[in-house]
């Protein structure tokens, strides 16, 4: 998988590009990714990238041409997608981001000031993406989420698959408690049955425990799924 970063501040992918599961996966050749300022792009001695809002209306907005001469001058791989990170977008999700991770190649266009030309969005992204709602000053961390929940699901990124499996979401419920040593902490005990050693017992536990928890937490993810969380769908 191949990603392409338009940014502002590549800068700021430095400490991302530092952890142990990017590292690895970008060793293992799982993964690339590059950087794209399309302030190298500005038409203007000034290196403007940033322009009024016809209509008026507070701050700034991305101008259109560093934009496009940036992005079309990212050389495409295979099954490409461009990306813009946006509060506008579709919120991400599990099912979404299996979907971006069998892509060869994404392009993730982080927003800057109050938004970009709305003619790029129409013209040149595929889709608009959203971590949440609630407004960010940039795109940058958004592309960051994107880049490492996908880079999880390409397999053989993480140790074990099963770990992917076992996620959150991706058996469409939430995951069961966890503990590990100490057995005992201030009176605080690891549950029986999870130190039984029967499989058998500690399974339906744990089902028992993501449902209810799921349904708790989390009831619009049960929609149809009302019976055991890990039974094959
Ligand atoms: C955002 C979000 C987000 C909006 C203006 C950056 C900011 C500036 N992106 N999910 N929430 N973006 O708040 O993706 O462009």
């Amino acid at each position: 998988m191949r990603f392409d970063v338009m940014t502002l501040f590549p800068g700021m992918f430095d400490g991302f590009r530092q952890t142990q599961i990017w590292k690895r996966a970008e060793a293992g050749g799982l993964v690339s990714c590059d950087f794209h300022d399309p302030r190298d792009f500005s038409r203007d001695v000034h290196r403007t990238v940033d322009d009024t809002p016809y209509g008026g209306g507070a701050g700034m907005l991305l101008k259109i041409e560093p934009l496009v001469d940036c992005l079309e001058a990212i050389p495409r791989v295979g099954k490409s997608k461009v990306l813009l990170t946006s509060p506008q977008g579709k919120t991400l999700n599990h099912p979404k981001l299996l979907e971006l991770a069998s892509w060869d190649q994404l392009i993730i266009v982080c927003g800057r000031y109050e938004g970009v030309d709305e003619r790029f969005i129409e013209g040149w992204v595929d889709e608009s993406f959203s971590i949440g709602d609630y407004v960010l000053a940039g795109g940058e961390l958004p592309a960051m989420v994107l880049m490492e929940a996908a880079t999880r699901l390409i397999p053989g990124v993480l140790g074990n698959q099963e770990s992917v499996d076992q996620d959150s979401f991706s058996s469409g419920f939430l995951k069961y408690p966890q503990y590990t040593r100490p057995v005992d902490f201030r009176g605080r005990q690891v549950p029986e049955v999870l130190r039984s050693g029967h499989h058998e017992l500690i399974k339906r536990w744990r089902d028992e425990q993501a449902l209810e928890r799921t349904s708790r937490l989390r009831p619009d993810l049960l929609g149809d799924k009302q019976s055991e969380p890990h039974k094959k769908r």
